[in-house]
């Protein structure tokens, strides 16, 4: 233990054991590792993914959400959860699906007019340009409901639901072809195309497979229905696809299992589906020309129209060498195009090995046209070892592959063994084995399915958790597991519970690819990006009513929403557009009316509305839900909805004491007063931004935008204080100076968060000692009486070292044992002034010593204090 444990602090601190510092952290890092019975091991794997405060992760990660509906964002190394999308499933925290303009996205996902409410998503695919990520949209298709949602990673807000016409249920889906002109959506479970009743004993002549090409527009990423097509299959239960790229660009590829055609029955005696579906020895691998069957699309005599879709029926595709098969190991899973498109890798799942096809062998044999034979519908089979670089034997259970940097290396994962193994799909040689725990599905490299897979990491979706958390009940979350794969062999770092359904695949983007923006252009609709019809600016705040349809056009910005009552009589239709009219970053207000079951969330410049029949009697309160500001809780208002059929009487009678005209100028001349003392404490703020010339540091000129946005608005209370004090309304001026004492403080909050980063900008810089000294300080809750440049429960600190002769030595001690100096003839005079005493914060020697270095920092600084 000793041994390797010094091995551990020269690896942490370097090679400068001498210095009583490094001892300090070393004694601290070696009593934290006894007491939580962690290995050196441990310590580097959680160096390797802990993040510190304020640091961001490398990779953001989207995984979709299985059951749930939604995908989640996370970060990789820490695998801190980001966000959760909501998708195809209604998601309160973003009013998703609660407000009228997300649920007619929502909505946009009926199918045959059901409302569906929930998706089973499976595979998220980010937009591609030259095959390689560019961090504009993501697509991902729900298997339950055959589906395909476009998300905007400006955003992160789903934008876009698309009904297959034809299918009954998908999965190889979604995948973008490489510069993101069409998305995969292949069939899973044959049925028929129409939506009719065909008999099951007419499986083969009625019921059909096949891969839909959606159409985007990378410009405005939207799928365009009308120029869509799908590519009729034989109904074998048609699996994972993927587009090829590089020298297999304008091909697609979508395995299948069930090429028995079998339909089960175990209720009238039959073997079951698992027994017929997986008889044969081989399955087929549906091999496409997706850019020549797209030109065929476009002529009419080449398609026929289903559910007003436009299909290519078998036949043709045949005719025009654009279809072909090629046998695969039976029941296959995922099938990975290699990023320079020149491989193609199918998985056994019920086969032990994997299969390498070689594009250029296949292309060779369509070119010379040698088939193999034909399958029952007349496609052209190819053979399969004519069209195979070759085989491996990996392990039990091989399902899906990520793709390395290094050229030829492979990550595939194997679900029966609980393992990644890594290997070489051009030499066929296994590399590594690694377990996961347990039953992993996809795997997840980083870009790992682009053409520029960058390596570092890949994650586990494991199937199973099992032991490896508290026990929360029978179903239990499931495990990503991050693996290092940066070294020779693959090292397994963390695990991290995602309890939102099953997710199946997750893609990871390099951070610095995206781009989302902070807030919306002021009155924007966020689902489709223009001006909303609703939008309302400071001052346009109004009810209006046609008939009985009312509607109110409302702002938010803290801390009220404007109108704060909206009276309304039962029966009524009433549309609310709200305008949240903040641009401050994050600061979101959300909205409610309780009963309603209504709720929207607002973010910066966003403008959304709510619409409901207002079918209950009765006082309804209205509040924001983000607790956005100190007076949060005011935010708020009444939703009064009166029956036009019952006659109301007033209950006034409670007479309340009123003060008197001395008292109510007394309030208001305490009021006029502080706000003349805290805009003192602004200007000087404002003096200090200005003297350091704040505009030169884009982060500090965002906040004093913030802070002048809320400054501006005095003036115009300040007019009607006056007003209301002129006609001798005092009561309503203090309301008022009130109303302008809150704009003061929300300036001086957001001012002085200004004031402390430029500060940091322009300070010099902190040595490491300063900086941990300044944690230490904070942490040792020495800030708790002392503020540097100020006064308050403590002394200034400011000079304090120059302060004492000796003065450093004076100070350590001071902070070291303060009760040796209490008599002291300085100390004393201290302790009566600020009637309290220093108190023993039990700091250790290297943190006092970290404390003087960061009152020396101070003192070079002082003049910004
Ligand atoms: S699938 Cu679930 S483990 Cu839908 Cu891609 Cu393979
Ligand atoms: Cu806005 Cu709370």
């Amino acid at each position: 233990m000793k041994k390797s444990y010094k091995i551990l602090s020269s690896l942490v601190l370097g090679s400068t054991l001498t210095t009583s510092v490094a001892l300090g952290a070393t004694n601290e890092l070696s009593k934290v590792m006894k007491e939580r019975g962690l290995s050196e091991i441990d310590v580097i794997r959680a160096a390797k993914t802990y993040n510190p405060t304020g640091i961001k992760d490398k990779y953001v990660v989207f995984s979709s959400g299985g059951q749930s509906g939604q995908v989640i964002v996370y970060g990789v190394p820490s695998m801190r959860i980001l966000k959760y999308i909501g998708v195809f499933t209604p998601e309160p925290w973003q009013g998703y699906g609660y407000d009228k303009d997300s649920l007619a996205i929502l909505r946009q996902g009926n199918i045959r007019g059901k409302e569906i409410n929930w998706g089973d998503t499976h595979h998220p695919a980010l937009s591609e340009t030259d095959g390689k990520y560019d961090g504009k949209w993501l697509a991902i298709n729900d298997k339950a409901n055959p589906r395909i949602a476009i998300i905007d990673l400006g955003d992160f807000e789903t934008k876009q639901i698309v009904p297959n016409p034809v299918f009954k249920s998908d999965h190889g889906g979604a995948f973008f072809t490489p510069n993101s002109e069409f998305i995969i959506e292949a069939a899973q479970y044959a049925a028929p195309f129409d939506n009719e009743y065909h008999p099951i004993e007419d499986y083969k002549e009625t019921y059909r497979g096949g891969v839909t090409m959606w159409k985007f527009d990378p410009k405005i990423g939207r799928i365009l229905p009308k120029d869509s097509f799908t590519i009729e299959f034989p109904p074998y239960h048609q699996d994972l696809s993927d587009a090829g790229k590089g020298e297999s660009n304008g091909w697609g590829f979508t395995n299948s299992f069930n090429t028995e055609m079998y339909t089960g029955g175990i209720e009238v005696g039959m073997p079951p589906n698992e027994a017929g579906m997986s008889r044969n020895d081989t399955d087929f691998l549906h091999v496409y020309n997706w850019k020549k069957l797209a030109e065929l699309a476009k002529n009419p005599k080449n398609v026929k129209i289903v559910n007003d879709h436009r299909v290519i029926p078998i036949d043709v595709a045949v005719k025009n060498n654009a279809l072909f098969l090629i046998p695969e190991a039976k029941s296959p899973h995922g099938v990975d195009v290699s990023p320079d498109g020149r491989y193609i890798i199918v998985c056994g799942k019920l086969d032990t090995h994997a299969s390498v096809y070689d594009f250029r062998k296949i292309k060779k044999l369509i070119d010379n046209k040698e088939y193999s034979g034909k399958d029952p519908y007349g496609i052209p089979i190819l053979d399969m070892k004519k069209s195979l670089h070759g085989q491996l034997e990996l392990g039990l259970g091989p399902l899906h592959n990520q793709y390395s940097p290094i050229d030829g290396q492979v990550y595939t994962s194997l679900y029966v063994d609980s393992q990644v193994v890594k290997w070489d799909y051009k030499k066929l040689k296994v590399l590594d084995k690694e377990n996961v725990h347990y039953n992993i599905g996809h795997l997840a490299g980083m870009e790992g399915k682009s053409a520029d897979p960058q390596g570092e990491y890949i994650i586990a979706l494991n199937k199973l958790s099992i032991d490896r958390f508290q026990n929360v009940g029978p179903l239990h979350p499931q495990n990503h597991q991050l693996i290092d794969i940066s070294g020779k062999t693959m090292d397994l770092l963390v695990d991290m519970p995602l309890p939102l359904g099953e997710p199946h695949q997750a893609v990871a983007i390099r951070a610095s690819k995206l781009h989302p923006h902070v807030r919306y252009k002021m009155g924007t609709n966020s689902k489709t990006g223009k001006e909303h019809i609703g939008k309302t600016l400071a001052g346009q705040e109004r009810i209006e009513r046609k008939g009985n349809h009312v509607t109110v056009y409302a702002t938010l910005v803290r801390s009220h929403i404007n109108p704060e009552r909206i009276t309304v009589n039962k029966g009524d239709l009433v549309t609310i557009h709200m305008t949240n009219l903040e641009r401050a970053q994050d600061e979101t207000h959300g909205f409610t009316i309780d009963n309603y079951n209504q709720h929207g969330s607002l973010e910066p410049g966003e403008t959304t509305t709510l619409e409901f029949v207002a079918d209950m009697e009765g006082v309804f309160p209205y509040y924001c839900t983000e607790f956005c500001s100190a007076l949060h809780l005011e935010m708020m208002g009444y939703l009064m909805v009166k029956d036009p059929n019952k006659k109301y009487e007033s209950a006034q009678k409670l007479k309340m004491k009123s003060m008197t005209t001395q008292e109510l100028k007394a309030e208001y001349d305490k009021t006029v007063a502080v706000n003349k003392a805290t805009d003192a404490v602004i200007q000087s703020v404002v003096k200090f931004l200005k003297d350091n010339k704040f505009e030169n540091h884009k982060v500090v000129a965002d906040l004093v935008t913030d802070a002048l946005d809320q400054y501006n608005k005095i003036p115009e209370q300040k007019k009607k204080s006056d007003e209301a004090f002129k006609k001798g309304d005092i009561e309503k001026a203090i309301l008022f100076e009130n109303m302008i004492w809150q704009l003061m403080v929300k300036t001086a909050d957001v001012g002085i968060r200004a004031k402390d980063t430029l500060v940091r900008k322009i300070a010099t810089k902190q040595s490491a000692s300063a900086a941990r000294g300044e944690k230490a300080f904070a942490e040792g809750g020495c800030n708790g009486c002392h503020v540097i440049g100020k006064v308050s429960s403590g002394p200034d600190l400011t000079g304090v070292l120059q302060r004492h002769e000796n003065g450093v030595k004076w100070v350590s001690k001071f902070i070291l044992e303060p009760e040796t100096m209490y008599d002291d003839p300085y100390v004393k005079g201290m302790i009566d002034y600020f009637n309290l005493k220093m108190p023993n914060q039990h700091m250790t020697e290297e943190e006092t010593k970290d404390i003087i270095e960061y009152l020396k920092w101070i003192d070079e600084n002082a003049n910004l204090f």
